[in-house]
């Protein structure tokens, strides 16, 4: 019997361990789990749209974000926990207990503020946190990568990040401190915004899809980064595949590990429909590694939004998502009685990522369906074609429309890898192994004029031009979800071996989004529009090539930089607090640092 026929089997909806331990504080994957909106206290939607006039086709959302003046206050309290999402106990770090962390929930407009009080003790540890996709124009310091924009979070200190939502729809935040984010520092944001191109009727949140490994993230960082003679691995499997931070796990397969940690049946997530009605569901890939294929038995989906682009309306079966991509989907509960329940599926995509258990399961009940039973319902039949790329480009329209300009500069930046002379496998873009200086943040160094970088900080300054073009070719056998800061890239192609130099797929309209898959054995090519001065991370967003390097550093503007003035001062704090904590603890730096 397969792995996941096992689970099947196993399977009753009946948990055996407790929401608390198995997903700490979060409510997340339970039937009492809020719909949206919910935490807005002050909650413009109720009382008309903060937006105004404004639409998702009528106005260019890159320079029209409202500013609602209102802020939206969040308190992260971040600490060591043990919790078993999938019933082997493991320690992990969690933000106010919760695994996933608490939703973060605003408007177009808003400014999200929040405070990181870093607790992480036993061994203690830095963080800094990510807020993905966001704009982030005018607020670069608040983007949250260390030895980028500020140094890291000193144990026993605390940090206020402040920005606006610029852009709207679904999107995570994360720890951008090493792969401490696989470790349990990650939740989801949804930002309301315009969406007169389709209407639905419950928005159910948040949906996370999560490879999940049951080693200590710090302990696969080392197995990654270790010379391969001394037992090195830089593609570690994962052990299971969760939905909301929940699925169930088979105690008997060898994968368990140390079996006084296990325990079977530790429970499913769960969702309801509304029987007639039409449900906003909102998919985010937070994983380490794998791709994830989702379906609904028996339901087709409308793809409305892809990252934080509202898209024309087209309709799937099965959707792919890479690391850090979202997609936003509409379900109608109209193939049943009122009494139906279905699966929900995400599957690891094998043949892109080892994975020891790839299927994640979660249960659908329409109204009236009785809880206590496992659906029966059979999956759609779409063999995964392998290619390890995103879906056809070209169905991907943007619903506000905005060309393919001429670029004014055009780089390859190509992806590789070496072993260097240690013996350690790792990744480089444009032939650099990023490595950073948690002691010297780059942007900190730009503001004081100093455009002189140490080569491995892999900065690559595109000056003051107008549109950057960037080919990514990618003669590797693994496939990459390259993500750009500060921007929403323009895709223009995406396929097999390199560019041909000219195709552009829809070049009047090209896709948009801000992670783009780069398949195996291929290319993928972008451009973005230089008007927001900074300093913006590109790189892979597997957490495993990250760490070996896949990451280099866009300097848009550097003259704007300057010119904008002083950084807060609270930054220059972050490396007086980071060089006090690290004068009598030395971390030990085993990965590219972030
Ligand atoms: C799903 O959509 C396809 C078109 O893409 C259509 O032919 C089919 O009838 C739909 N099925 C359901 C169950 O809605
Ligand atoms: C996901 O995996 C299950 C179990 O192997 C399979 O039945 C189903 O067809 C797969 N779904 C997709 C969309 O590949
Ligand atoms: C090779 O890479 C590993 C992992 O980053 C590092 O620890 C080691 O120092 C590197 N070796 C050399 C000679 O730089
Ligand atoms: C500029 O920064 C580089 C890299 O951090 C450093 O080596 C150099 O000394 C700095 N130059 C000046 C003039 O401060
Ligand atoms: C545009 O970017 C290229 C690097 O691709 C750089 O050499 C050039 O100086 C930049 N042009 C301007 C006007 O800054
Ligand atoms: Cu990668």
């Amino acid at each position: 019997m397969s792995l996941l026929g096992s689970i099947i089997s196993l399977l009753s909806m009946l948990s055996a361990l407790t929401q608390l331990e198995t997903n700490g504080a979060s409510l997340w994957g339970t039937l009492e789990a809020p719909i949206f909106p919910q935490f807005l206290t002050n909650n413009p939607i109720l009382n008309g749209f903060p937006w105004g006039t404004l639409t998702a086709g009528g106005n260019n959302p890159y320079t029209s974000a409202p500013n609602t003046g209102v802020i939206r206050n969040y308190d992260f309290t971040v600490t060591r926990g043990t919790i078993a999402p999938d019933g082997y106990q493991m320690d992990v770090i969690l933000i106010n207990g919760a695994f996933p962390g608490p939703p973060i929930e605003a408007n177009w407009g808003d400014t999200i503020q929040v405070t990181v009080h870093n607790k992480i003790t036993g061994p203690a540890e830095g963080t800094a946190f990510h807020w993905h996709g966001f704009l982030q124009k005018g607020t670069n310091y608040a983007d949250g990568v260390p030895a980028v924009d500020q140094c890291p979070i000193a144990p026993g200190s605390s940090f206020t990040y402040t920005f606006q939502a610029q852009l709207y729809g679904t999107t995570w935040y994360h720890s951008h401190y090493s792969a401490q984010y696989t470790g349990g520092l990650l939740g989801p944001m949804i930002i309301h915004g315009p969406h007169e191109q389709f209407q639905y009727d419950v928005d159910l949140g948040p949906v996370f899809l999560q490879d999940w490994f049951h080693t200590p993230y710090l302990e696969i960082v080392e197995t990654v980064m270790k010379p391969l003679a001394a037992g090195g691995n830089p593609k570690p499997a994962s052990d299971n595949n969760l939905i909301n931070g929940k699925m169930d796990f088979d105690c008997s397969t060898k994968a368990a590990g140390d079996s006084t940690k296990c325990t079977n049946n530790a429970g499913l997530s769960r969702f309801k429909f509304t029987t007639g009605k039409t449900h906003r569901l909102r998919l985010i890939n937070a994983g380490s590694a794998g791709i994830q294929r989702f379906s609904i038995d028996g339901h087709n989906m409308t793809i409305i939004a892809n990252d934080f682009v509202p898209v024309k309306p087209y309709t799937t079966q099965v959707v792919t998502l890479g690391i850090g991509q979202r997609t936003d989907i509409l379900v109608t509960a109209n193939q049943g009685p009122s009494n139906s329940a279905f699966w929900m599926r995400s599957n690891i995509s094998t043949l892109c990522a080892d994975a020891n258990q790839p299927n994640a399961l979660a249960a659908i009940y329409y109204d009236k369906a009785d809880t206590t039973k496992a659906p029966t319902s059979k999956a759609w039949n779409v063999p995964d074609p392998g290619t390890c790329a995103n879906d056809d480009l070209s169905l991907s329209v943007p619903v506000f429309p905005l060309n393919a300009a001429t670029p004014s500069t055009t780089q390859n930046l190509d992806i590789n890898f070496h072993i260097n002379s240690t013996g350690s496998f790792l990744w480089t873009l444009d032939g650099t192994s990023f490595r950073a200086n948690y002691n010297n943040p780059v942007l900190l160094q730009v503001e004081k004029g100093n455009l002189t970088f140490d080569p491995v900080w892999n900065v690559k300054n595109f000056g003051s031009n107008s549109t950057v073009r960037i080919i990514v070719n990618n003669p590797t056998p693994a496939s990459h979800p390259m993500h750009l800061h500060g921007h929403n890239m323009q895709i223009l192609h995406e396929g097999p071996g390199n560019w041909d130099g000219t195709s552009i797929v829809n070049g009047n309209n090209p896709a948009r989004r801000d992670v783009q898959l780069v398949r195996a054995n291929g290319h993928f090519v972008m451009q973005f529009t230089m008007d927001n001065p900074g300093v913006w991370p590109f790189h892979c967003h597997i957490a495993w090539h990250v760490s070996g390097g896949l990451y280099a550093n866009v300097l848009e503007r550097p003259s704007d930089i300057m010119k904008e003035g002083k950084l807060p001062m609270v930054l220059q704090q972050t490396c007086t607090d980071w060089a006090k904590f690290t004068s009598s603890n030395v971390p030990d730096q085993v990965d590219s640092g972030v």
